[in-house]
């Protein structure tokens, strides 16, 4: 990639994971689907669904519906379950970059087909910006878009490949992002094609 964004805090590691780990990340996801199934979230006021699948594990899950708006909920929303906890292979990618000593609370589960895609946003739920938010890339390739801390000034766009790593640190916590699309049918990874993200994070302030 030549044209990476200069945001201070931001971190890119390409193909940090390779196929053995992405396969074992995986089956981690599916056994984490398995006791809680990925559900469409809907969208604060208008009630619009969102065209990403998601799930969680970790004491806290990122949910959205038309009435309660975004928030972090402690059972899945069908099952009224706790979530299942995080894998220990998907912990072991936030020690290895998060440069952060408390464990993450909540690894968010995006799950994409279809032409589902995500509109430019900040990770702003939390009730600390202290943490990194680590996302981990897994299967179809796609562009996302990184930005500023505000929705003025310039983005760039950059592809985000199977095993990538990225982490949003420092100043790029609050910076706004996105999905513009996902490639479809550029890996074979995920079974019925698509695209996973992982996103982890803490959730409250350091106890
Ligand atoms: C995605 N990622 O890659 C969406 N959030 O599917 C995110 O929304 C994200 O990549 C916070 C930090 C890194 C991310
Ligand atoms: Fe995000």
């Amino acid at each position: 990639m030549s044209a990476l964004p200069s945001v201070d805090g931001f971190r890119f590691y390409p193909g940090l994971l390779d196929a053995a780990h992405q396969r074992a990340m995986l089956a981690a996801v599916q056994a984490v689907w398995q006791a809680a199934p990925p559900y469409r979230p809907r969208m604060p006021k208008s009630g619009q669904p969102m065209s990403v699948m998601m799930s969680n594990a970790g004491r806290f899950g990122w949910y959205t519906d038309k009435d309660g708006g975004y928030r972090y909920i402690e059972r899945h929303p069908q099952t009224g379950r706790p979530w299942p906890a995080i894998p220990a292979e998907i912990l072991a990618v936030w020690d290895m970059v998060a440069q952060c000593p408390q464990v993450p609370q909540c690894c968010l589960i995006n799950l994409y087909r279809d032409g589902a895609r995500m509109g430019l946003h900040q990770d702003r739920d939390e009730e600390d910006f202290a943490a990194p938010v680590v996302s981990i890339s897994l299967g179809d390739e796609a562009m996302f878009r990184l930005g500023g801390t505000t929705r003025k000034g310039g983005t760039r766009a950059m592809k985000l490949r199977s095993g990538d790593v990225v982490v949003l640190g420092g100043a790029a916590r609050l910076a706004f992002h996105g999905i513009d699309r996902v490639l479809a049918g550029s890996s074979r990874l995920v079974p019925g094609g698509g695209r996973i993200n992982l996103t982890l994070r803490r959730v409250t302030k350091a106890e």
